[in-house]
């Protein structure tokens, strides 16, 4: 591939410079080559950046239009300030040193007036993306489809009392499938966008919900038809932009899928964000998804304390996401997933140099999270409490009891002839939570 002109040019590529160093432009933390059990810290992470906000993302908000104006966004023709975009993007992921990306089809190329005329527009920003993964190595992490933002979705995509939009939908999902097939992609990621509904007074609920089945079953069949291999993975969100979204949570979304049959085929994507607008914490999607087997991928981002909306931001909070760690690490780590930088700039953080400290930021913090989660595991002293904690059900009556081979007539028995009151034991909260604060003290 012919060599660019430089969209940063004063930015090297970051390196990694330990937790004392001055330059703000550097890694403390994340250091990308280092190898630990085998596989070298960026094998270990999989940072991914999303395309949508890093490179499409212009600061707007309902009270104002954009703020941050990028020097490579000139021209008239918008295919070919797509493609010079994505020269900058492509150049910013070796930069950060992350090796995957995603996007939504909308993001990397422009909407024609026909869908024939828009998958025209995206092959030709696909083969350019081609060209620059095979260039640089990095690879896509997953692709989506854009199925919220053109009017013709304002009631739905799959779940619209329309079924020409239905159509149109599936047809868009279609390409979407077939390009993250021809990228590599590694998983395929179902937001539900706005597959939900406003009111009741205009919406039959069971059927939005069998039609979204329905759309899910044949995105399957048609993966299959195609031999994709990526993993599809369901992204919850309890609100924005509807109301009421159909998949709320983990534990919602766990039940659609049973209930229509799809879960063989799902995984989820866990947006931390998304997680703390349905009132849980990052950690318990986490657990709520390794759980059920089905813990796919990160979106990485945070939400503000004192704000109730989907303020998609950087997440420097090494607390929250050491917690989150010691889930993920326990349940395995993501396998075809990866941590997605679902974030994006605030409003007045306009300058490409912005771009640089926030997604170091966030690699900094998840990196350190990884290292602190991955001692206080080897050290074992928690995972040794919570096992003691459950202790009684390893042996004896606890074991049939989770073998389910007594009933309520037994243990009836056994109380009133043997157990008697059980002795409450402490849970001992605050010892732990004092526990964890003394191994963040003490860093990686
Ligand atoms: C919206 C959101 C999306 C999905 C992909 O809140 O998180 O960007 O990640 O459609
Ligand atoms: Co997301």
């Amino acid at each position: 591939m012919k060599k660019a002109k430089a969209h940063f040019p004063k930015i090297r590529p970051i390196a990694y410079e330990g937790p004392k160093s001055a330059n703000a432009l550097s890694f403390k933390h994340y250091n990308p080559d280092e190898v630990i059990d085998g596989k070298t810290t960026t094998a270990h992470l999989r940072f991914s950046i999303a395309y949508w906000h890093a490179f499409r993302g212009v600061g707007s908000d309902p009270f104002g239009p954009g703020t941050i104006v990028r020097p490579w966004e000139k021209g008239t023709d918008a295919v070919s300030i797509a493609r010079i975009r994505m020269d900058a993007a492509f150049e910013f992921f070796q930069k950060i040193r992350a090796p995957f990306w995603c996007f939504h089809d909308r993001d990397i190329a422009p909407e024609g007036r026909t869908l024939a005329q828009s998958n025209r527009n995206l092959d030709r920003l696909v083969d350019h993306a081609k060209d620059h993964q095979k260039a640089t190595g990095v690879k896509l992490l997953w692709g989506t489809a854009n199925l919220f933002s053109n009017r013709r979705y304002m009631c739905g995509a799959s779940t619209n009392p329309d079924a020409h939009v239905f159509a149109y939908a599936a047809a868009q999902v279609k390409k979407a499938l077939d390009v993250t097939q021809q990228l590599g992609g590694e998983n395929y990621v179902f937001w539900g966008g706005r597959e939900g509904y406003e009111t009741l007074l205009n919406t039959n609920l069971r059927r939005e919900q069998d039609h979204l089945a329905a759309f899910l079953h044949m995105a399957v069949d048609y993966a299959k038809s195609i031999s994709f291999k990526g993993q599809f993975l369901i992204e919850p969100k309890p609100k924005e932009p509807t109301k009421h979204q159909y998949d709320f949570d983990v534990a919602s979304g766990i039940a659609f899928l049973r209930t229509y049959g799809l879960e063989k085929h799902f995984k989820f994507n866990i947006e931390t964000n998304h997680a703390t607008l349905a009132g849980h914490t990052f950690a318990h999607e986490i657990e709520v998804a390794a759980a059920a087997g089905m813990l796919g991928s990160i979106d990485a981002n945070a939400g503000d304390e004192l704000l109730g909306w989907d303020t998609d931001q950087f997440n420097t909070n090494v607390r929250e996401l050491t917690l989150a760690m010691i889930s993920i690490l326990r349940a395995g780590g993501l396998g075809s997933g990866g941590l997605n930088f679902d974030a994006k700039l605030r409003r007045p953080s306009i300058d490409p140099e912005d771009l640089f400290h926030a997604h170091i930021g966030g690699m900094d913090a998840y990196a350190l999270a990884f290292k602190l989660a991955r001692r206080i595991l080897a050290d074992g002293k928690l995972e040794q409490f919570v096992a003691n904690r459950y202790a009684s059900y390893d042996a004896g009556y606890g074991r049939d009891i989770a073998q389910r081979r007594l009933g309520f007539r037994e243990l009836n028995k056994l109380v009133l002839t043997k157990l008697g009151e059980p002795k409450p034991c402490s849970g001992r909260q605050e010892y732990l939570e004092n526990l964890l604060a003394q191994y963040l003290a003490n860093g990686a």
